[in-house]
Protein backbone atom coordinates (compact mmCIF):
# COMPACT_ATOMS: atom_id res chain seq x y z
CA UNK A 1 0.00 0.00 0.00
CA UNK A 2 3.25 2.39 1.32
CA UNK A 3 4.48 1.75 -2.09
CA UNK A 4 2.41 2.01 -4.34
CA UNK A 5 0.95 5.72 -2.90
CA UNK A 6 4.89 6.91 -2.85
CA UNK A 7 4.60 5.95 -6.76
CA UNK A 8 1.34 7.89 -7.22
CA UNK A 9 3.44 10.55 -5.45
CA UNK A 10 6.14 10.64 -7.37
CA UNK A 11 4.53 10.39 -10.80
CA UNK A 12 1.50 12.99 -9.74
CA UNK A 13 2.94 15.40 -7.28
CA UNK A 14 1.02 17.96 -8.62
CA UNK A 15 -1.36 16.74 -10.71
CA UNK A 16 -2.04 19.85 -13.49
CA UNK A 17 -4.92 18.99 -16.18
CA UNK A 18 -5.01 21.26 -18.48
CA UNK A 19 -8.35 21.56 -20.60
CA UNK A 20 -8.11 23.43 -23.96
CA UNK A 21 -5.17 25.19 -22.77
CA UNK A 22 -7.13 27.83 -20.58
CA UNK A 23 -5.93 28.44 -17.43
CA UNK A 24 -9.50 28.39 -15.77
CA UNK A 25 -9.94 25.01 -16.71
CA UNK A 26 -7.04 23.50 -15.19
CA UNK A 27 -7.20 21.06 -11.84
CA UNK A 28 -4.99 21.58 -9.45
CA UNK A 29 -4.86 18.45 -6.65
CA UNK A 30 -2.34 19.52 -4.31
CA UNK A 31 -1.28 16.31 -1.95
CA UNK A 32 -1.42 16.79 1.68
CA UNK A 33 0.45 15.13 4.10
CA UNK A 34 -0.27 14.84 8.33
CA UNK A 35 0.62 12.32 10.67
CA UNK A 36 -2.25 12.41 12.87
CA UNK A 37 -5.41 10.63 11.90
CA UNK A 38 -8.19 12.61 10.28
CA UNK A 39 -10.42 13.43 13.38
CA UNK A 40 -7.19 15.07 14.73
CA UNK A 41 -7.44 18.93 15.02
CA UNK A 42 -4.13 19.51 12.73
CA UNK A 43 -6.03 17.33 10.07
CA UNK A 44 -9.16 18.95 10.61
CA UNK A 45 -7.07 21.58 9.62
CA UNK A 46 -6.09 20.72 6.52
CA UNK A 47 -9.63 19.29 5.39
CA UNK A 48 -10.92 22.76 6.43
CA UNK A 49 -8.52 24.63 4.17
CA UNK A 50 -9.46 22.07 1.22
CA UNK A 51 -12.76 22.83 1.39
CA UNK A 52 -12.01 26.54 1.49
CA UNK A 53 -10.08 25.98 -1.42
CA UNK A 54 -12.23 24.32 -3.46
CA UNK A 55 -15.25 26.53 -2.51
CA UNK A 56 -13.58 29.73 -3.72
CA UNK A 57 -12.00 28.02 -7.03
CA UNK A 58 -15.42 26.64 -7.84
CA UNK A 59 -14.01 23.07 -7.58
CA UNK A 60 -10.70 24.17 -9.46
CA UNK A 61 -8.11 23.42 -6.65
CA UNK A 62 -8.40 20.54 -4.13
CA UNK A 63 -6.64 19.08 -1.52
CA UNK A 64 -5.73 15.01 -1.21
CA UNK A 65 -5.08 14.72 2.36
CA UNK A 66 -2.91 11.41 3.73
CA UNK A 67 -3.42 11.35 7.25
CA UNK A 68 -1.79 9.04 9.54
CA UNK A 69 1.80 9.50 8.39
CA UNK A 70 0.60 7.63 5.28
CA UNK A 71 3.44 9.31 2.93
CA UNK A 72 5.79 8.54 5.60
CA UNK A 73 7.64 10.02 9.11
CA UNK A 74 7.39 13.96 9.82
CA UNK A 75 11.51 13.77 8.69
CA UNK A 76 10.64 12.13 5.43
CA UNK A 77 7.66 14.04 4.44
CA UNK A 78 9.63 17.29 5.42
CA UNK A 79 12.43 16.26 2.59
CA UNK A 80 9.47 15.08 0.28
CA UNK A 81 8.10 18.33 0.49
CA UNK A 82 11.38 20.42 -0.20
CA UNK A 83 11.29 18.00 -3.10
CA UNK A 84 8.48 19.15 -4.52
CA UNK A 85 6.81 15.20 -3.99
CA UNK A 86 4.34 16.44 -0.95
CA UNK A 87 2.65 19.83 -1.82
CA UNK A 88 1.43 20.58 1.46
CA UNK A 89 2.94 19.12 5.20
CA UNK A 90 1.45 19.63 8.71
CA UNK A 91 4.36 19.22 10.94
CA UNK A 92 5.65 19.80 14.35
CA UNK A 93 8.37 22.71 14.33
CA UNK A 94 10.61 20.89 16.45
CA UNK A 95 12.00 18.54 13.92
CA UNK A 96 12.13 21.67 11.27
CA UNK A 97 14.86 23.38 13.92
CA UNK A 98 17.00 21.31 12.28
CA UNK A 99 16.26 22.75 9.31
CA UNK A 100 16.07 26.22 10.37
CA UNK A 101 17.39 26.92 13.63
CA UNK A 102 15.79 30.06 14.76
CA UNK A 103 13.02 28.17 15.21
CA UNK A 104 14.41 26.27 18.59
CA UNK A 105 13.43 29.35 20.18
CA UNK A 106 9.67 28.18 19.76
CA UNK A 107 10.68 24.72 21.32
CA UNK A 108 12.81 26.22 24.18
CA UNK A 109 11.31 25.27 27.60
CA UNK A 110 8.72 27.59 29.33
CA UNK A 111 9.27 30.40 26.47
CA UNK A 112 5.65 30.98 25.84
CA UNK A 113 3.54 31.98 29.12
CA UNK A 114 -0.15 31.37 27.66
CA UNK A 115 -1.58 30.04 24.28
CA UNK A 116 -2.62 34.14 23.69
CA UNK A 117 1.21 34.80 24.15
CA UNK A 118 1.84 32.31 21.59
CA UNK A 119 -0.61 33.00 19.22
CA UNK A 120 0.73 36.49 19.61
CA UNK A 121 4.21 35.54 18.80
CA UNK A 122 3.59 33.19 15.74
CA UNK A 123 0.81 35.33 14.16
CA UNK A 124 2.56 38.58 14.61
CA UNK A 125 6.07 39.93 13.04
CA UNK A 126 8.35 37.41 14.79
CA UNK A 127 6.46 34.22 13.17
CA UNK A 128 6.63 35.94 10.01
CA UNK A 129 9.93 36.82 9.57
CA UNK A 130 10.99 33.52 10.38
CA UNK A 131 8.44 31.78 7.87
CA UNK A 132 10.97 33.79 5.43
CA UNK A 133 13.57 31.52 6.35
CA UNK A 134 12.03 28.33 5.24
CA UNK A 135 11.62 30.01 1.62
CA UNK A 136 15.82 28.86 1.14
CA UNK A 137 15.15 25.96 1.85
CA UNK A 138 12.87 25.12 -0.25
CA UNK A 139 9.37 25.38 2.08
CA UNK A 140 6.63 28.13 2.28
CA UNK A 141 5.30 29.04 5.50
CA UNK A 142 1.20 29.32 5.39
CA UNK A 143 0.40 29.18 9.02
CA UNK A 144 0.82 27.98 12.64
CA UNK A 145 -1.51 25.11 14.23
CA UNK A 146 -1.94 24.80 18.00
CA UNK A 147 -0.20 21.46 19.78
CA UNK A 148 -0.79 22.22 23.26
CA UNK A 149 1.67 21.83 25.78
CA UNK A 150 4.28 19.11 25.84
CA UNK A 151 4.75 16.90 29.10
CA UNK A 152 6.64 13.71 30.41
CA UNK A 153 4.76 10.46 30.57
CA UNK A 154 6.17 7.34 31.15
CA UNK A 155 5.66 3.36 32.18
CA UNK A 156 7.59 3.17 35.14
CA UNK A 157 6.52 5.75 38.17
CA UNK A 158 4.94 9.28 38.66
CA UNK A 159 7.06 12.04 37.93
CA UNK A 160 6.57 14.41 40.87
CA UNK A 161 10.29 16.22 40.52
CA UNK A 162 13.11 16.34 37.99
CA UNK A 163 14.90 13.74 39.98
CA UNK A 164 12.11 11.16 39.36
CA UNK A 165 13.09 11.44 35.69
CA UNK A 166 16.92 10.37 36.55
CA UNK A 167 18.18 7.50 34.00
CA UNK A 168 14.79 7.30 32.14
CA UNK A 169 14.85 6.67 28.43
CA UNK A 170 12.72 9.58 27.19
CA UNK A 171 11.59 9.10 23.39
CA UNK A 172 12.31 12.71 21.73
CA UNK A 173 11.37 14.02 18.42
CA UNK A 174 14.86 13.94 16.04
CA UNK A 175 15.95 17.47 17.55
CA UNK A 176 18.66 18.41 19.22
CA UNK A 177 17.43 20.98 21.11
CA UNK A 178 14.76 18.41 22.94
CA UNK A 179 17.70 15.88 23.18
CA UNK A 180 19.66 18.37 25.28
CA UNK A 181 16.65 19.43 27.60
CA UNK A 182 16.09 15.93 28.73
CA UNK A 183 19.70 15.47 28.79
CA UNK A 184 19.90 17.79 31.16
CA UNK A 185 17.51 16.48 33.47
CA UNK A 186 19.80 13.81 33.52
CA UNK A 187 17.12 11.30 31.44
CA UNK A 188 18.21 9.61 28.62
CA UNK A 189 16.96 10.87 25.12
CA UNK A 190 15.92 8.48 22.47
CA UNK A 191 15.61 9.73 19.21
CA UNK A 192 12.57 7.96 16.82
CA UNK A 193 9.97 8.71 14.83
CA UNK A 194 6.80 9.12 15.97
CA UNK A 195 5.73 6.11 14.64
CA UNK A 196 7.93 3.62 16.48
CA UNK A 197 6.92 5.19 19.59
CA UNK A 198 3.92 2.59 20.43
CA UNK A 199 6.47 -0.34 19.79
CA UNK A 200 9.25 1.47 21.37
CA UNK A 201 6.61 1.74 24.53
CA UNK A 202 5.72 -1.95 24.19
CA UNK A 203 9.03 -3.11 24.28
CA UNK A 204 10.90 -1.07 26.82
CA UNK A 205 12.85 0.23 24.58
CA UNK A 206 11.73 3.38 25.58
CA UNK A 207 10.37 4.05 29.34
CA UNK A 208 8.36 7.01 27.96
CA UNK A 209 7.89 10.11 25.89
CA UNK A 210 7.03 14.02 26.09
CA UNK A 211 3.68 14.91 24.37
CA UNK A 212 0.59 16.89 24.67
CA UNK A 213 -2.61 15.18 25.94
CA UNK A 214 -4.04 13.91 22.73
CA UNK A 215 -1.03 12.79 20.45
CA UNK A 216 -0.38 10.47 24.58
CA UNK A 217 -4.31 9.00 24.46
CA UNK A 218 -4.87 8.85 19.86
CA UNK A 219 -1.51 7.35 19.35
CA UNK A 220 -2.27 5.00 22.34
CA UNK A 221 0.92 5.47 23.85
CA UNK A 222 -1.35 5.92 27.71
CA UNK A 223 -1.62 1.73 27.38
CA UNK A 224 2.02 1.50 28.20
CA UNK A 225 2.91 4.96 29.41
CA UNK A 226 0.59 4.93 32.56
CA UNK A 227 1.83 8.11 33.83
CA UNK A 228 1.26 11.67 32.54
CA UNK A 229 3.01 14.15 34.98
CA UNK A 230 1.28 17.49 33.40
CA UNK A 231 4.88 19.81 33.60
CA UNK A 232 4.02 21.30 30.68
CA UNK A 233 7.43 22.09 29.90
CA UNK A 234 6.77 23.36 25.91
CA UNK A 235 4.15 24.90 24.26
CA UNK A 236 5.91 24.05 20.67
CA UNK A 237 3.73 25.18 17.59
CA UNK A 238 2.54 23.70 14.47
CA UNK A 239 2.81 24.75 10.97
CA UNK A 240 1.44 24.50 7.79
CA UNK A 241 4.30 23.86 4.90
CA UNK A 242 4.23 24.38 1.19
CA UNK A 243 6.77 23.05 -0.96
CA UNK A 244 8.52 25.92 -2.41
CA UNK A 245 9.13 23.60 -6.29
CA UNK A 246 5.02 23.52 -6.08
CA UNK A 247 4.02 27.03 -5.31
CA UNK A 248 6.67 28.41 -7.97
CA UNK A 249 3.95 26.58 -10.52
CA UNK A 250 1.26 28.52 -9.24
CA UNK A 251 -0.43 32.20 -10.58
CA UNK A 252 -0.05 34.81 -7.88
CA UNK A 253 -3.65 34.39 -7.91
CA UNK A 254 -3.87 30.79 -7.04
CA UNK A 255 -1.02 31.42 -4.25
CA UNK A 256 -3.14 33.99 -2.72
CA UNK A 257 -6.35 31.89 -2.35
CA UNK A 258 -3.98 28.88 -0.95
CA UNK A 259 -2.65 31.75 1.49
CA UNK A 260 -5.77 32.99 2.38
CA UNK A 261 -7.16 29.39 3.10
CA UNK A 262 -4.83 28.41 4.98
CA UNK A 263 -4.89 31.19 7.26
CA UNK A 264 -8.92 30.72 7.90
CA UNK A 265 -7.66 27.33 8.63
CA UNK A 266 -6.08 28.31 11.64
CA UNK A 267 -8.85 29.63 14.22
CA UNK A 268 -10.75 27.02 12.87
CA UNK A 269 -7.96 23.79 13.97
CA UNK A 270 -7.59 26.64 17.08
CA UNK A 271 -11.08 26.04 18.07
CA UNK A 272 -11.07 22.05 17.96
CA UNK A 273 -7.91 22.11 20.73
CA UNK A 274 -9.44 22.58 23.69
CA UNK A 275 -12.24 19.58 23.07
CA UNK A 276 -9.74 17.34 22.04
CA UNK A 277 -7.20 17.68 24.97
CA UNK A 278 -10.39 17.29 27.53
CA UNK A 279 -11.74 14.19 25.90
CA UNK A 280 -8.43 12.86 25.88
CA UNK A 281 -7.84 13.26 29.40
CA UNK A 282 -11.31 11.67 30.26
CA UNK A 283 -10.07 8.65 27.91
CA UNK A 284 -6.89 8.23 29.99
CA UNK A 285 -7.96 8.40 33.19
CA UNK A 286 -11.46 5.62 31.97
CA UNK A 287 -8.30 3.91 31.28
CA UNK A 288 -6.88 3.98 34.72
CA UNK A 289 -3.91 6.12 33.86
CA UNK A 290 -2.55 8.81 36.74
CA UNK A 291 -2.75 11.95 35.77
CA UNK A 292 -0.13 14.12 38.23
CA UNK A 293 -1.09 17.57 38.13
CA UNK A 294 -0.09 18.61 41.96
CA UNK A 295 3.46 19.69 40.78
CA UNK A 296 5.53 22.53 41.68
CA UNK A 297 6.54 23.70 38.51
CA UNK A 298 9.54 25.85 39.22
CA UNK A 299 12.31 22.41 39.68
CA UNK A 300 11.49 22.03 36.40
CA UNK A 301 11.70 25.50 35.40
CA UNK A 302 15.15 25.53 37.25
CA UNK A 303 16.75 22.37 36.03
CA UNK A 304 16.17 23.48 31.98
CA UNK A 305 17.34 26.71 32.50
CA UNK A 306 20.80 25.29 31.01
CA UNK A 307 19.07 25.02 27.49
CA UNK A 308 18.74 29.02 27.35
CA UNK A 309 22.77 29.15 28.54
CA UNK A 310 23.28 26.47 25.65
CA UNK A 311 21.58 28.34 22.92
CA UNK A 312 21.54 31.96 24.08
CA UNK A 313 24.62 33.31 21.73
CA UNK A 314 22.26 31.93 18.80
CA UNK A 315 18.65 32.54 19.91
CA UNK A 316 18.66 35.63 22.89
CA UNK A 317 17.73 38.20 20.27
CA UNK A 318 14.79 36.01 19.37
CA UNK A 319 14.47 34.93 22.73
CA UNK A 320 14.00 38.93 23.85
CA UNK A 321 11.45 39.75 21.14
CA UNK A 322 9.17 36.44 22.31
CA UNK A 323 9.79 37.84 25.92
CA UNK A 324 8.72 41.58 24.73
CA UNK A 325 5.21 40.23 23.13
CA UNK A 326 2.98 41.06 26.13
C1 LIG B 1 2.85 15.77 18.07
C2 LIG B 1 2.80 16.43 16.70
C3 LIG B 1 3.23 15.42 15.65
C4 LIG B 1 4.61 14.88 15.98
C5 LIG B 1 4.62 14.33 17.38
C6 LIG B 1 5.97 13.77 17.80
O1 LIG B 1 2.49 16.68 19.07
O2 LIG B 1 1.50 16.85 16.43
O3 LIG B 1 3.20 15.99 14.37
O4 LIG B 1 5.58 15.87 15.85
O5 LIG B 1 4.18 15.29 18.31
O6 LIG B 1 6.30 13.86 18.98
O7 LIG B 1 6.68 13.21 16.96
Amino acid sequence: MKRLLMLTLFLFPLCLVPAGGKREAERIVLKAADDHELTYPTTQGLLKMGELLEEWSDGRITIAVYPSAQLGSERETIQLTRAGQIDINRVNINPLTQIVPEFKAFALPYIFRSAEHMHRVVDGELGHELMQYLEEKGLIGLGFYDSGQRSFYNSMRPIRSPDDLRGLRIRVQKAEIVMNMVRGLGAVPIPMSFEEVYTGLQTGVVHGAENNYPSWVTKRHFETARYYTQDEHSRVPEIILFSKKTWDLLTPEDQELIRRAARDSVPFQRSLWEAMVSESIDKALVAGCRIITDIDKKPFIEAMEPVYNEHAAELMPIIERIRSVP
